[in-house]
This record gives structure tokens, C-alpha cells and sequence, in this order.
């Protein structure tokens, strides 16, 4: 069984981090009632959803993804890159405590979950104003003893690696390639994102599904092309915080661990 956690929207979400974008102001109830049709997009896909209570004083906790990197056989709860997030962590550690043996990464690291995409057994992780050398050294270090390479991902112009690249389907990975080098996953086939759509690389793959936002027709034709056929789930409040859909959930299966 899959299940993804995730956590109401703050009200003090106007109070977000910002570091691409220009503050606009954020519709608190749209941002709500578009959270729950997303909640409610990965239940008609077979998802359990666990939603955490709203911290009213935490701005950006609604974005659990950077809280943790949950992999089959373990959790890496981060130490996020804005001082203002640190306290998102304990929550979520307990929430995912009863699935996993936890570990933490360790000053002076710091890492989002937002930079790390993990395919099978490769986790790409991005460097950047988040996440540092260090954090990326122990995420490697826990992370080896399972199986898994780390190769380090060199970013531009973007929040998070996942703001430049996700996975689509079992050998293909959407990327935007002016924030990220496509030379860094010679393994996928690529589609890229149409370029007049640039906040568009980011899509949540679930269970053989794929959830797409519809303020990015031109690049939801690509996908389409591909034989991709996303559900179409609506982030754009949450668009205004530098949010998306990957970053509103930790999923995970409930399955046993595959040995690697
Ligand atoms: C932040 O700057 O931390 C939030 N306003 C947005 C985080 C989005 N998270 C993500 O893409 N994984």
C-alpha cells in the first residue's frame, strides 16, 4: 500500500520563504480548497493520505517533501536550508517513525528534500542555496550501505533540483534544461519542457500515475505525446510560496523493503 503524508496548508503561509519569486499575496482558503483536491487526487489513485495537523506558526510546513527523504528502507530527515523550516522536522519524524528507521542529516549540513530525486537505486541530488557539499556527503554516507549511488547535480536559476527535473515513468524524466545540465541523466529518454512554460518540470509520479498542473498545457502536450496521461491537479496558490506538487507529499509503500 502507498501512503503519503502530507500537512495542511499554515495560515501564516504569506509568510513563506521566498527566493525566485516576487511576494504576491496567497489566497489562504484557495490555497486550502486546492490542497484538498490534491489530497483528494492521490486517494483516487489508491493512495492512503495522512494529513498532518496545520502548524499555524510554521509558514512553509505545508511543503513536507524538504522534511524527509523517505527511501524503502529507511528515512533521512533533513535539516532544511531555511532557518525558518528547522522546526517543520519533529512532526514529521514522528509520523514516519513507526515506517522507518530514521537517520538525520548533521550540521553543517543542510539539505531540502526538494533536491533529491531518487530513481531505483541512483539519487541525484542537487547543490544548491539549500543544499550543501556536506549534507550531500552524508546522504551518501547513510544512504551506500542500501545500495545507492549519489551523484551531485549542479543547478541554475531554480529553487530545487525537482523544480528542474522529475520522473514521468519508469525510464523517462521531464526536464527543464535551462536550470539543469540533461547531460546529468544520459540513462532516460528526456522530454522537455516547452520553454515558454518554465515552472513546468515539475510533476508527482504515484504509483504508475502521473499528477500534472493545467497551467502548463504545452508541456502536458509533450507528455501526452509520450503516452503519459497526467491527472490534472490545480497548485497554482501554492505556486505564489515557490511550491508544487512534488513538495506537498511524502509517499511511500507500507510493502517490505526489496533487498538491494
Ligand atoms: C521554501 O522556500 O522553502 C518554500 N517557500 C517553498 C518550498 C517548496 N518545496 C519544494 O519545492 N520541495
Amino acid at each position: 500500500m502507498l501512503v503519503a503524508i502530507t500537512r495542511a496548508v499554515s495560515r501564516s503561509i504569506n509568510e513563506c520563504e521566498l527566493t525566485h519569486l516576487e511576494r504576491s499575496p496567497i489566497d489562504l482558503e484557495r490555497a486550502r480548497l486546492q490542497h484538498r483536491a490534491y489530497e483528494q487526487a492521490l486517494r483516487s489513485v489508491g493512495v492512503q493520505v495522512q494529513s498532518l495537523p496545520e502548524e499555524p506558526d510554521l509558514p512553509d510546513s505545508v511543503f513536507v517533501e524538504d522534511i524527509a527523504i523517505v527511501l524503502a528502507e529507511c528515512v533521512l530527515l533533513t535539516r532544511p536550508g531555511a532557518i525558518s523550516r528547522r522546526a517543520e522536522t519533529s512532526s514529521v519524524a514522528a509520523a514516519l517513525a513507526p515506517h522507518r528507521e530514521l537517520f538525520q542529516i548533521l550540521a553543517p549540513g543542510t539539505l531540502d528534500g526538494g533536491d533529491v530525486l531518487v530513481v531505483d537505486r541512483m539519487i541525484y541530488a542537487g547543490l544548491s542555496s539549500r543544499t550543501n557539499q556536506a549534507a550531500i556527503d552524508q546522504l551518501r554516507s547513510f544512504t551506500r550501505p542500501f545500495g545507492y549511488s549519489v551523484k551531485e547535480v549542479h543547478l541554475s536559476g531554480c529553487l530545487h533540483l525537482k523544480s528542474s527535473v522529475t520522473q514521468v515513468a519508469t525510464e523517462t524524466l521531464l526536464v527543464n534544461s535551462s536550470w539543469v545540465d540533461k547531460s546529468n541523466f544520459p540513462a532516460y529518454k528526456i522530454i522537455e519542457i516547452h520553454p515558454s512554460e518554465p515552472y513546468s518540470a515539475n510533476a508527482l509520479l504515484v504509483g504508475g500515475n502521473v499528477l500534472y498542473q493545467p497551467a502548463y498545457p504545452r508541456t502536458g502536450e509533450r507528455l501526452e505525446a509520450a503516452g503519459i496521461h497526467p491527472l490534472l491537479v490545480d497548485a497554482s496558490e501554492l505556486g505564489k510560496a515557490e511550491g508544487a506538487l512534488t513538495c506537498c507529499s511524502l509517499i511511500f509503500s507500507t510493502d517490505p523493503a526489496p533487498s538491494a
